[in-house]
C-alpha cells in the first residue's frame, strides 16, 4: 500500500506531512493541506461549487505530474515485482496516489483505490478518457465526446465510495498475502488505510516505511524510518539476495 510519500522524492507534494523533521524535507513544497483547503478542494460538493477553480487546481498538479518521473522507490517495487513472478509469487500494488508513477516504473497491476489523476469524466454523458496534454485549454475542461459537457478527475473525493473493483482487489490482496508493506502513507484515510490492519488480522507480517510515526507503528511488525527511495531498494536487495 504506497501514498503520497513514496512520491514525494519524485518532487511531487504529500498531503499532510507532521513532523518537524520530515517537514524539513519538504522546504520548497510543503505538504499540500498545510497550504490549501481540503474541503475547498477535494469534494464534490467543491467542484459543483466552482467547477473552474477545482479543475484548474487538478490541473495545476498534473502540470507537476508530467514532469514528475519514477523515484528508486518505485522501480525498486517493479523489481520485486518482476523477481517474485519468476518464482511464481505475486506482488499486488495498492496506491492511493492518483500519479500513475508506479505505472510508469513498469509496475503491473497497480491497484488504484483513489483513481488517477490522468483519466477525466465528462457529468454529462460520463465519458471517461485519459488526458496527458497539460495544461487544459480552459477550465473546467469540456468534453470531446458529447460537446458540451464538462470533465471531473476521475479520482475519488472525500465522501465519495472507491471503485468497487479496487476495493474488491485490495481486500482480497490484504487478506491472503504473507507480507504487508505500508509505504509514505499516514494512514489517517480510510478505508485504504484499514487494508494493513486487515492484513495484520489474517496473520501477515506488517512492514511501514515512513519518515515519521503513524497510526498503524504500534500495529505493525517493523516500522522503518527512513526514505522510501532509500529503504525500499535496501529491502528489496536484501529480500531477493
Ligand atoms: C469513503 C483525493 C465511503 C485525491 C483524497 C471510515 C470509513 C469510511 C470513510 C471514513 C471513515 N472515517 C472517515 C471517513 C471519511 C474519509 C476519511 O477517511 N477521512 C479522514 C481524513 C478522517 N474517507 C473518505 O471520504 C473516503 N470515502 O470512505 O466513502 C463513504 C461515503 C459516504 C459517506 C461515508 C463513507 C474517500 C477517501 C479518498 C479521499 N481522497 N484525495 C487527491 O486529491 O489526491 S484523500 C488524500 O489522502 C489522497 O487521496 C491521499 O492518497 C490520501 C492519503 O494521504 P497519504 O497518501 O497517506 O499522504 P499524506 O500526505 O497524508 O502522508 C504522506 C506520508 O508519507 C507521511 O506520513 C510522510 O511522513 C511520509 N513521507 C513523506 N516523504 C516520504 C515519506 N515516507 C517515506 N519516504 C519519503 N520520502
Ligand atoms: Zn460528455
Amino acid at each position: 500500500m504506497s501514498g503520497a510519500g513514496i512520491s514525494a522524492e519524485s518532487g511531487l507534494a504529500t498531503f499532510r506531512t507532521e513532523s518537524e523533521d520530515a517537514l524539513r524535507e519538504f522546504g520548497d513544497n510543503p505538504p499540500l493541506w498545510s497550504r490549501f483547503d481540503p474541503t475547498e478542494l477535494a469534494t464534490a460538493d467543491a467542484y459543483n461549487r466552482d467547477p473552474a477553480m477545482v479543475s484548474h487546481w487538478y490541473d495545476w498538479r498534473r502540470q507537476q505530474g508530467a514532469r514528475a518521473t519514477p523515484n528508486p522507490g518505485h522501480h525498486a517495487l517493479t523489481t520485486l515485482q518482476r523477481a517474485m513472478r519468476e518464482r511464481g509469487d505475486e506482488l499486488t500494488i495498492l496506491t492511493q496516489n492518483i500519479d500513475g508513477l508506479h505505472q510508469a516504473a513498469g509496475s503491473e497491476g497497480v491497484v488504484e483505490l483513489h483513481g488517477s489523476l490522468w483519466r477525466w469524466r465528462c457529468l454529462s454523458c460520463g465519458d471517461e478518457r485519459e488526458d496527458r496534454e497539460v495544461p487544459f485549454a480552459g477550465y473546467p475542461p469540456r468534453c470531446g465526446a458529447c460537446g458540451d459537457g464538462i470533465r471531473r478527475p476521475a479520482i475519488v473525493w472525500f465522501g465519495e465510495v472507491l471503485p468497487e473493483d479496487a476495493i474488491d482487489a485490495a481486500g482480497e490482496a490484504a487478506s491472503t498475502c504473507d507480507v504487508f508493506l505500508s509505504v509514505g502513507t499516514s494512514a489517517v484515510v480510510y478505508p485504504a488505510a484499514g487494508f494493513a490492519e486487515v492484513a495484520k488480522a489474517r496473520g501477515a507480517r506488517v512492514i511501514e516505511v515512513n519518515l515519521e510515526p503513524t497510526p498503524i507503528s504500534g500495529v505493525v511488525d517493523w516500522s522503518i524510518r527512513g526514505k522510501s527511495g532509500v529503504v525500499l531498494p535496501a529491502l528489496v536487495e536484501r529480500a531477493l539476495a
